[in-house]
């Protein structure tokens, strides 16, 4: 069974948004295009209180995009983005949604940040997506969204260590540095991570 993972279609990391991410946009219509594909699509939101300790803005003399240490963790210091309820949290209006079966919301602990779709950036709680992919037989994962270089970096990550087939789409994935995204392309590559094009489903 094959299951299709949409990482953070939301606003906020949309033109416009706090967090644009350089052709973030241009993924909704692939992304559109492939869910017929799979057996099983399901997404990802940022989902953040607004104290949340990522935001540089909860900071006291700290910069937009400054490495940090909260309580000992290695912390990015991020705009202000994703906060819940707000239209920046929203997916937007140009995904279709139709098969969208379940949202795994993540992020909501306000001192601890949470890219991939499994668990938080300490490994202390689950979102419940890895048990509920193996529940329904999804074996072969494919992964699209936002960012490449964060979310569907670490979501990937774990997917491995799960135990699941990973494939990336790669023209469905925007990254906020493209030159990082290539390196971790190289070690995903390695690791048995296949990288495909929207195209390969036609
Ligand atoms: C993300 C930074 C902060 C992402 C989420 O979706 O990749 N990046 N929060
Ligand atoms: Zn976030």
């Amino acid at each position: 069974m094959k299951a299709l993972i949409i990482v953070d279609i939301q606003n906020d990391f949309l033109a416009g948004g706090p967090l644009a991410v350089k052709g973030g946009n241009e993924l909704i219509p692939v992304i559109n295009r492939i869910q017929g594909y799979f057996d099983l699509v399901v997404a990802t939101q940022d989902w953040h209180p607004k104290e949340h300790a990522s935001f540089a803005v909860n900071h006291t003399n700290k910069k937009l995009f400054e490495r940090t240490y909260i309580e000992g963790f290695e912390q990015v210091l991020w705009p202000a983005h994703c906060v819940q309820g707000t239209s920046g949290s929203d997916f937007s209006s140009q995904l279709d949604q139709s098969r969208v079966e379940v949202v795994f919301r993540k992020g909501t602990d306000r001192l601890i940040d949470s890219y991939s779709a499994f668990y938080d950036n300490r490994k202390r709680r689950s979102t419940g997506l890895s048990g509920f992919l193996k529940h329904k037989n999804a074996s072969e994962l494919f992964f699209v969204g936002i960012a490449g270089d964060y979310c569907v970096n670490y979501s990937v990550r774990d997917a491995l260590e799960e135990g699941f087939s990973v494939s990336v789409i790669e023209d469905a994935v925007a990254s906020i540095d493209a030159a990082s995204f290539l390196a971790i392309k190289m070690d995903l590559v390695d690791s048995g991570v296949k990288f495909l094009r929207s195209d390969d489903f036609l």
